[in-house]
Order: C-alpha cells, then sequence, then structure tokens
C-alpha cells in the first residue's frame, strides 16, 4: 500500500466498524493497528500483492475488459493562454479493491475512481479531449460546469478512438463531472465519476485559510447488478479526500494543527442519493452551496447536498482530535460514507491518533 495516496482510492469500511475511508487515513488506521478495516484500493501495487480475489460483479464483466486492468494516470492539464486550458483525460478499466480479496472491475477515468480531480479558472475555455482506451464501450465526458449543446458536446466516443469538445467554464465552483453515455447509470455506478472546480482567482472566497482539502463522497454496488443500482441501495459508500496545496492536488495526509481554519470542497458523486455532509466537533462557520459565493449561508451543522450538488465548507479547528467527516445519514456513514481529519497542536501526524468519537 505504499503508494496508495498517490491514486485515487475507493475505499470500502466494514459494515462493523465507523473508520476511515480516505487514502491518507487509511495509512492512520494501519498504524494505530485498530480493527481491521474494509479498504480498497485502484493502486497497481496493491493488486500484485494481494492474494487472488473475486469480482464482485463478475457477472457484468465484458468478456473484452476482462483482462484489462490499466494503471493509474495523471490528468494532463495544459494552459495554453489566458483563459485556454487543453484537458485530455482516458476512459478505461481498472480493478478496484473493495475489500480484501474482493475486487471491482471498474470503468474508470484515467484508471481513478472516483476520477481524478479537475482545475480550471472561471471564464477558461476548455478543450477537452477523452481518449476511450476501453475496447468495447463507448463512453463519454458531461462536465455539470459548463453550458454546452449535450448532444453535440458530451457525445459518445467509441472505443479506442478519442474525440475532443470545447466549452466554456463561466461559473465559479465545485461541480460533478460523470460519463454521460447511456445507460448513465451504469457508468455512473460503475466508477466513472468526479470532480472538477471552477476558481475565480479574480474573486477568491473572502476567507483567508490554512488547509484546502477536496472530499468526495461516492456509492458502490457490490452485485454490479443494474436492478440493485436502480432500487438505490448502495452496498458501500466511500469518502475520499485529496490535499489542495498552491491550487494544485496533493497527497499529504488529511491533517491540520489547532486553529487552522479549513476549507473543504466537498461534492457528492454518488449515483442516486443525497448526503447530509457534517463534520463532527464543528460548525461550518461559512458554507457556498455549490462553490458559488453568491449562495453563502452561515453557522450551518449539516449541509444537505443532492446527487451530484456540492458545497465549499469552512471551519475553524480549535482544539486536537479526530474530526469525523461524513454523511450523517448514518446508513451511509456506516457503509463508508466518513473520513477523519486529524487535528494536532503542529499539524504532524501523532504516531497513536485518538480513536474517533460520534
Ligand atoms: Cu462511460
Amino acid at each position: 500500500m505504499k503508494k496508495v495516496g498517490k491514486v485515487a482510492t475507493v475505499m470500502m469500511t466494514s459494515m462493523l466498524v465507523l473508520s476511515a475511508c480516505n487514502t491518507t487515513n487509511l495509512k492512520l488506521e494501519k498504524n494505530a493497528k485498530k480493527t481491521p478495516q474494509v479498504s480498497a484500493s485502484a493502486n497497481h501495487d496493491t493488486m500484485e500483492n494481494m492474494s487472488h480475489g473475486k469480482y464482485v460483479n463478475e457477472n457484468t464483466i465484458l468478456p473484452t475488459q476482462k483482462n484489462m486492468n490499466e494503471k493509474a494516470t495523471p490528468v494532463k492539464i495544459k494552459r495554453i493562454g489566458k483563459h485556454e486550458v487543453n484537458v485530455t483525460m482516458t476512459s478505461t478499466v481498472t480493478d478496484v479493491q473493495v475489500a480484501p480479496d474482493v475486487l471491482y472491475k471498474a470503468w474508470t477515468f484515467n484508471g481513478e475512481a472516483p476520477g481524478p480531480v479537475v482545475i480550471v479558472n472561471k471564464g477558461d475555455t476548455i478543450n477537452f479531449t477523452l481518449e476511450n482506451h476501453d475496447p468495447t464501450v463507448n463512453h463519454s465526458m458531461d462536465f455539470h460546469a459548463v453550458h454546452t449543446s449535450p448532444t453535440k458536446n458530451f457525445a459518445d466516443v467509441k472505443p479506442n478512438d478519442k474525440g475532443t469538445f470545447t466549452y466554456k467554464a463561466s461559473n465559479v465552483g465545485v461541480f460533478m463531472y460523470h460519463c454521460g453515455t447511456a445507460p448513465v447509470m451504469m457508468h455512473i455506478a460503475n466508477g466513472m465519476v468526479g470532480t472538477i472546480i471552477v476558481k475565480d482567482n479574480a474573486n477568491p472566497y473572502p476567507n483567508k485559510v490554512d488547509k484546502e482539502y477536496v472530499v468526495v463522497n461516492n456509492e458502490w454496488f457490490d452485485s454490479g447488478n443494474a436492478e440493485d443500482m436502480k432500487n438505490g441501495n448502495p452496498s458501500h459508500y466511500t469518502m475520499n479526500v485529496r490535499e489542495l496545496a498552491n491550487g494544485k492536488v496533493g497527497d499529504t495526509p488529511f491533517v491540520a494543527k489547532v486553529g487552522d481554519k479549513v476549507r473543504l470542497y466537498f461534492e457528492n458523486v454518488g449515483m442516486s442519493q443525497p448526503v447530509s455532509f457534517h463534520v463532527v466537533g464543528t460548525v461550518f462557520d461559512d458554507v457556498y452551496l455549490d462553490g458559488n459565493p453568491y449562495n453563502h449561508l452561515k453557522g450551518m451543522q449539516s449541509v444537505m447536498i443532492p446527487a451530484s450538488g456540492g458545497a465549499v465548507v469552512e471551519f475553524t479547528v480549535v482544539e486536537e482530535g479526530t474530526y469525523s467527516v461524513l454523511s450523517h445519514q448514518f446508513d451511509q456513514a456506516m457503509k463508508g460514507s466518513i473520513a477523519k481529519l486529524i487535528v494536532t497542536k503542529d499539524g504532524k501526524l501523532p504516531a497513536q491518533p485518538d480513536a474517533a468519537k460520534h
């Protein structure tokens, strides 16, 4: 698991244990020798080291995808003008570990599930290219951050082909992206989801913050079965966390120091369920629904985020401790919609983090 922080991971908690399920906290939990948690990763080092697993979605894997397991690669974002960026992503098939000895053959963007965080600036024209490495299935990209014709610019890209689409990111905020190929439900449930953040550097959020993280909630269906998806009862949730440092996505642990003001870019990429987003032990001093500065709320305990919705939340951590970042719908938290923010005096990880309480 040594590189687990460098790729997006899918981590599932056991029904019996409320435990961390983000990349960094997996390490913490292991170090702390707590009750073992069920974890998952799209990381190939992990794959190589694990014993032979069984795909939980075995019955739904297409024969041509059976031997595919493409390595995670970073999203390519190249600025070609003051207000123009080229973004290139792949659609592919990647093994995702959903529990010890249990694999999910996922459809992914860039070999990650959820896919990589994309960051652009307000007003940018995005030239988006999707390289479809899947040998059998069409895929596409639906960015919630743009105004465009879906039929033209969210169009399918055929297997082993690529397509380029152009649109503008006019609205600041935190948005979902997903594959929009029919049946959309299946492409979303199989892992083709992620987060795009549109920043406004000319008019940033008013508060100065010490730490920024991207937190992404997702749903999984261990059968891979369309009927289960239609019934909207996920077997697992995940809460992935990525650091944002100097505007770039990093992989440092989910930590803060006492007195820090923390900003979370939260996005609910799950297929169907709303999420009651909450951080144990604090109050959201400032909330911007969908990350838009005009949607400003104060003093919120929990924020209801619809499927596909997002929010920017800010709070200050005043004491040391382990702060659960979770859906307060506890059926979801018990199935994995929980991560843990470690707060220490110096902002460094302790050898033995204390147990979360709620
Ligand atoms: Cu797709």
